[in-house]
């Protein structure tokens, strides 16, 4: 089942808005439609075909017997936006009586979740389309799926598991540490590509840590339930065995002979998937199984209805890297959504315009980087770096939102601009062909509260020369050795990973 809102007539702009979800939802109830309407646009959601409007995909990948619904699977992959928007754009075109020599400019919208639908637009149904804004994308399905567990395999190998107290305690000195990195202390950690370069997290062992007793709360990777125990006043000092865990976490997972299999989250970026949960009768913190990539293992892969893995006893690093090549084959044209050859949305003239914030915690910024540098040289073979960089960015833009978290600011870099208008830019870029060299976005809280900013695109990055004094104007820099540290051979695999 589909809904749509209509412009009244007179507000119609001859424009169709397809709109997606988050997490396993493929919709996200009316709260992206009234953005569609105020460009003139009917607006456009799906079920899926899942039963209701609430029900999510991972509440129907299981049938009854136990075996994957297929049809669920296509539906969420690509098929269930795909078929809403040629259903939305027809009945758009009866309701307003368009002529058929009418353009009916059609949009696609979404973070997240929404983003990786919105790539599945793209790939799929490339000629539907007249412009796509892929946020934060969850694609490459299995790997970034299956990764959510990996901060806890690496705290179970080296048993070791850090109190919140202790982690923050380290990210907020990799924050302080990176922040002067791109020439203006504000917070911000807008060059996470000169953090990785120069920052040791060793740097942080021995400082001292300290937090007042809480309610324990929950880490959005805590496990089933969010096991919330109350947590005692916290003191210490960072520990020798915390900083082994997160320079494994930031490595990035490998297989047990050092092949790469997967990338992490950039530094500065919180650590929400090595979140603990505090246990009462010991005294200790435990272990929390990551949910997101709990629910996938069990029920996309070893198609068990229940929400989370019981354990990771026996869950080595190659545990890890099989599964994400076994959900890889498995689901490589329905979820993977990484499918690099673009022409048919190229050649239609096509647009997207993705956004991916640097520091988000939950899905890596460099997997937008690595779609990115897989589709330009998919699609412009022949052409060096900065030809097809160029040749691509006629038409696909990405932008790395400084210190941003994932699809949305961040608390712990509240200086930090968020894009607030992609939409407009996108309309301006395909009706008046405005390209959108830099994006704008706005300050929503903290010292600049706001004040406009502008976002480099991928490949350029953000600095401010002069003594790094806020009034000292951003540059898009191009700087190899920053660009060097967002590309990576993945050799766990036989494959091309794009
Ligand atoms: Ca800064």
């Amino acid at each position: 089942m589909d809904a749509y809102w209509f412009p009244a007539p007179e507000k119609f702009e001859k424009r169709y808005l397809a709109t997606g979800g988050g997490g396993y939802a493929i919709n996200s109830g009316s709260r992206s439609l009234p953005g569609g309407v105020m460009y003139g646009a009917v607006a456009g959601l799906t079920d899926g075909g899942f039963g209701s409007f609430n029900t999510q995909v991972d509440a129907v990948v299981l049938k009854a017997n136990g075996t994957i619904n297929w049809d669920a699977v296509f539906m969420f992959g690509y098929k269930g936006i795909g078929e809403m928007t040629q259903i939305g754009k027809g009945i758009t075109r009866l309701f307003y009586d368009m002529q058929d020599d009418e353009k009916l400019y059609t949009y696609y919208q979404g973070c997240s979740e929404g983003g990786r639908e919105g790539w599945s637009q793209v790939q799929r149904y490339g000629e539907e389309y007249d412009g796509v804004i892929p946020g934060a994308p969850a694609f490459r399905y299995a790997q970034q799926q299956v990764q959510h567990l990996y901060a806890n395999v690496v705290e179970k190998t080296l048993d070791y598991y850090p109190s919140s107290c202790e982690l923050n305690r380290i990210l907020n000195e990799t924050i302080a540490f990176c922040d002067p990195l791109d020439g203006k202390t504000d917070g911000v950690v807008s060059r996470s590509d000169l953090c990785k370069l120069h920052f040791n997290v060793n740097s942080t062992i021995g400082l001292p840590y300290s937090c007042a007793a809480s309610n324990g709360g929950s880490g959005m990777g805590g496990g089933p339930g969010g096991s919330a125990s109350p947590i005692p006043a916290l003191n210490g000092t960072v520990s020798a065995r915390a900083a082994a865990v997160m320079q494994l976490i930031m490595s990035g997972l490998h297989t047990t002979s050092g092949k790469r299999a997967y990338i992490s989250y950039q530094p500065s970026a919180g650590f929400t998937d090595a979140t603990t949960t505090y246990n009462n009768a010991t005294g200790a913190f435990d272990l929390s199984i990551s949910g997101l990539g709990g629910d996938f293992v069990t029920k996309f892969i070893e198609e068990i209805n229940i929400n989370n893995l019981p354990s990771l006893d026996n869950v080595t690093y190659d545990t890890l890297v099989d599964w994400m090549q076994e959900a890889w084959v498995k689901y490589e044209d329905t979820l993977q959504t990484t499918l690099p050859d673009l022409t048919p949305f190229q050649s239609h003239g096509g647009k997207v315009l993705t956004f991916h914030g640097e520091s988000d915690d939950s899905i890596p910024a460099g997997s937008s980087v690595l779609y990115h540098e897989s589709v330009r040289k998919i699609m412009y073979p022949s052409l060096d770096f900065n030809a097809s960089t160029a040749a691509l960015g006629d038409w696909y833009r990405l932008f790395l939102i400084p210190g941003a978290a994932h699809c949305a600011p961040n608390t712990l870099q509240p200086n930090g601009p968020f894009p607030q208008t992609n939409l407009e830019v996108l309309i301006k870029w395909v009706e008046e062909g405005v390209k959108p060299v830099t994006l704008a976005a706005t300050h929503l809280a903290g010292e600049e509260v706001g004040k406009d900013a502008s976002i480099c695109a991928w490949p350029l990055r953000p600095v401010w020369r002069g003594g790094g004094g806020n009034g000292t104007a951003m540059e898009c820099e191009y700087d190899q050795e920053s660009i060097d540290t967002w590309m990576y051979e993945f050799d766990a695999y036989k494959l091309p990973l794009y």
